[in-house]
């Protein structure tokens, strides 16, 4: 019999809501694969900036804290999935942004089977992306693109939840709290609606 698809879970939340932090713990929990787009794109842009010209582009984007293009976003992220050999599971963390990379996500991939949201208070992403900035060096850890990268997440946040709200596939979370307590809820959710 051919096996079945692997369950996919999307996390979405502002910059320092804890995105990659609990996809690893879910990822670690379910033995799911991990998949982090914002990285994905990191890493390719740093190959890649210096000998082509679309990504030296789209370096500049990131670097400045707006949003890749959705096809470039799109692409990455399949070629990603399809060297995935056999999951039972992936958490896709960071991803999408808006609705109409949720749209074209469904129509090039699947549909999720579910959609962690991530709530965090202003004042918590702020604190929680200032400390990380101190401890790593991200080209996008500065000032100026960590207001860009609230200011996106502001706008497309209410609609983006909205049209997941709409087809039953979100679960909200508020992550303020601890990790383990974010945690905790978070895989309840899981044990219930995926298993
Ligand atoms: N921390 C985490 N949880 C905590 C808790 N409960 N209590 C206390 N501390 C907690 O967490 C941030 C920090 O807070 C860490 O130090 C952690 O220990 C602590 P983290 O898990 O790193 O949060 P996360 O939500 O992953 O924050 P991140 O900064 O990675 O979010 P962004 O959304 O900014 O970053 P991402 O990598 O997803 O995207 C970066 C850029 O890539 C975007 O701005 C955009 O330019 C580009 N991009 C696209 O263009 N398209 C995409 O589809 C995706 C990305
Ligand atoms: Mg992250």
């Amino acid at each position: 019999p051919s096996r079945p698809r692997p369950k996919v879970i999307l996390i979405i939340g502002g910059p320092g809501s804890g995105k990659g932090t609990q996809s690893l713990k879910i990822a670690e929990r379910y033995g799911f694969q991990y998949v982090s787009v914002g990285e994905l794109l990191r890493k390719k842009m740093i190959h890649n900036a210096t000998s082509n010209r679309k990504w030296s582009l789209i370096a500049r984007i990131i670097t400045n804290g707006e949003l890749a293009p959705q096809e470039t976003t799109i692409t990455e992220i399949k070629q990603k999935i399809m060297k995935i050999p056999d999951a039972s599971g992936i958490v896709i963390d960071g991803f999408p942004r808006d609705v109409g990379q949720a749209l074209s996500f469904e129509d090039q991939i699947c549909t999720p089977d579910l959609v962690v949201f991530l709530a965090c208070s202003n004042q918590r992403l702020k604190e929680r992306l200032e400390k990380r900035a101190e401890q790593q060096g991200r080209p996008d850890d500065n000032p100026k693109a960590t207001e860009r990268r609230l200011a996106n997440f502001k706008q497309n946040a209410i609609p983006l939840v909205k049209y997941f709200q709409e087809k039953g596939l979100i679960v909200t979370f508020d992550a303020d709290r601890d990790e383990e307590e974010v945690f905790y809820d978070i895989s309840v959710t899981v044990d219930n609606k995926l298993f």
